[in-house]
């Protein structure tokens, strides 16, 4: 196989399996482990069946199906579309028609009218592809804004490889490396740190189905990935933190991680955690380094060919002096291509001197340290790590009978970050059990994660003299 200049999955190397160096565990999923060779094998006869498509949709479930379908994708250069796979009808309907996927690979939903691929797990083919172009679209990932349905996020072959890269000069990831982390196949996080990272790199992944502690206590491994509210329920068990104490870096990212998180993690396992920062659109732009200081509440300094910067509202530079916040701006090898089909919200979202605004606000240290404050609007919520958009939210509820008003916030919470809040102003005559209603109502429209952990019935709702809710007044 002719890897060209950009061999994405390094790892998955034909060549060094007929040398007889194969690995026996390269990913561990759902109780079955696949050998490199069975990866390659299997996957590229998953790439022979889909070769003509240009785009398909994967339901990502954490399956032995989910990382064949996407490998063999990748390997024949179709762009895969991730779909969360309990998204509900309005989110389905989406997904599919924006990205204009042409088939499921693997498994579909049940009633779906486009064609299903099956990923035929035994199967097994060694013809031989070369590597797509570096600015092929390998996935189109769909993240939320604060208004509107989610966008889907085109993320180039090259952008991956430079991300990829660049972690693992910042964690000191080797082959000798085993990965564990238990995080959903959907977005940067899991997907693309956690699956394509190990492919790359030539390390081991196990993962776990769920990331619960005793699941991640159960796998020996040497790296953990988690969010924030992954790490604050392993300190809340100690006998399962206590395992992890012969790993070599635990990494926190997705949301903020707490300073107290961090202290009870360096008290149970004798690890301080990385931390890391990141978007859908940038992957990983900055983190703390396996060989470098860690500090609660930080979330360290640039990756490799990343720059950063501040601006205030005026679009002025902020000093560095770990006090001044401004709006943080990245540019760097691993962002995105746009958004599909979004040519303002792309054009938007790039200073005219082509740095991409993160809608985050942060704090640079002299020492060139990064605190991330918050965001720059109330309406993206960030719940276990799930970026959720108040707006779609807002929009779902107002779709059902009973709501003349709404307006969503999210709402601090120690388990999950932020809780999804609905304030909701009913219409006369609505039923009983109201608020389970419209938490189901979400939970099945849109998805499971995206549901309001909370509804609260009220008889109006705070605005200004423009008729504007002031949502600061309801969090
Ligand atoms: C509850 N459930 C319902 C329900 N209420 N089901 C249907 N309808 C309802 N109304 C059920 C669910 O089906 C599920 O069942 C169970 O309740 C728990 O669901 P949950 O409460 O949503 O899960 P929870 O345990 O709170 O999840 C925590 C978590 C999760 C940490 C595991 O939030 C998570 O996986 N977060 C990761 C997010 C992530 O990867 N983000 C990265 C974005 S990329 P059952 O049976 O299934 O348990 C990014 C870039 C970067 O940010 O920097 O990384
Ligand atoms: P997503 O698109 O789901 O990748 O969400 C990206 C957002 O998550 C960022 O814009 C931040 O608001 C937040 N985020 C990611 N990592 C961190 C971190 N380490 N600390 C604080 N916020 C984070």
């Amino acid at each position: 196989m002719s890897y060209g200049s950009l061999p994405l999955l390094k790892s998955l190397n034909p060549a060094a399996v007929a040398a007889g160096a194969d690995i026996p565990d390269a990913v561990a999923i759902d109780g079955q482990t696949l050998s490199r060779s069975d990866l390659i094998g299997a996957a590229t006869s998953v790439a022979e069946r889909i070769a003509q498509a240009q785009r398909v949709a994967v339901l990502a479930k954490p399956t032995v199906t989910t990382v064949l379908g996407m490998l063999g994708a990748l390997i024949a250069g179709v762009t895969v579309v991730p779909v969360p796979p309990d998204s509900g009808p309005a989110e389905l309907e989406h997904i599919l028609r924006d990205s204009g996927a042409q088939a499921w690979l693997g498994e579909g939903p049940e009633g779906t009218a486009l064609p299903v691929v099956p990923v035929r797990t035994h199967a097994r083919s060694w013809h031989t592809y070369s590597e797509p172009g570096p600015d092929t679209t390998a996935f189109i990932l769909y993240t939320s804004g604060t208004t509107g349905a989610p966008k889907g996020v085109l993320l180039s072959r090259a952008a991956i490889a430079a991300g990829l890269d660049a972690l693992a000069a910042a964690w000191a990831w080797t082959a000798d490396d085993v990965l564990v982390h238990g995080l959903p196949l959907f977005h940067v996080h899991g997907l693309i740190l956690g699956m394509l990272g190990p492919l790359r790199v030539g390390s081991p992944l196990v993962h776990t189905g769920k990331p619960t502690p005793a699941a991640y206590a159960a796998v020996k491994g040497t790296m953990y990935f988690g969010v924030p509210t992954v790490w604050s329920r392993v300190v809340e068990d100690p006998s399962a933190a206590r395992e992890l104490a012969n790993a070599r870096l635990l990494v926190s990212g997705s949301a903020p991680l707490p300073v107290p998180v961090f202290e009870k993690l360096r008290e149970l396992t004798g690890h301080e955690p990385i931390e890391r920062y990141g978007m859908s659109e940038t992957m990983i732009t900055i983190s703390t380094r396996a060989d470098g200081e860690r500090r609660p509440g930080w979330v360290g300094l640039p990756v490799e060919g990343v720059q950063t910067r501040l601006r205030d509202e005026a679009g002025n530079p902020v000093p560095h002096d770990g006090e001044s916040i401004g709006a943080l701006q990245v540019r760097g090898p691993m962002l995105f291509d746009g958004y599909l089909n979004r040519p303002e919200a792309t054009a938007e979202c790039w200073s005219e001197d082509g740095w991409f605004r993160t809608g985050d606000v942060a704090a640079i240290d002299a020492e060139g340290f990064h605190r991330i404050v918050g965001r720059e609007s109330v309406d993206l919520i960030k719940s276990g790590g799930f970026r959720v958009g108040a707006g779609e939210i807002e929009t779902s509820l107002l779709g059902h009978a009973a709501v003349a008003e709404v307006a969503v916030v999210g709402v601090p919470d120690d388990d999950l970050g932020q809780r999804i809040v609905a304030f909701v102003v009913p219409r006369d005559g609505s039923g009983e059990d109201l608020e389970r209603e419209l938490i189901d109502h979400v939970a099945q429209q849109l998805s499971i994660h995206k549901r309001p952990r909370e509804v609260r019935l009220v008889g109006s709702l705070p605005r200004n003299a423009m008729g504007k809710v002031q949502k600061k007044l309801l969090t």
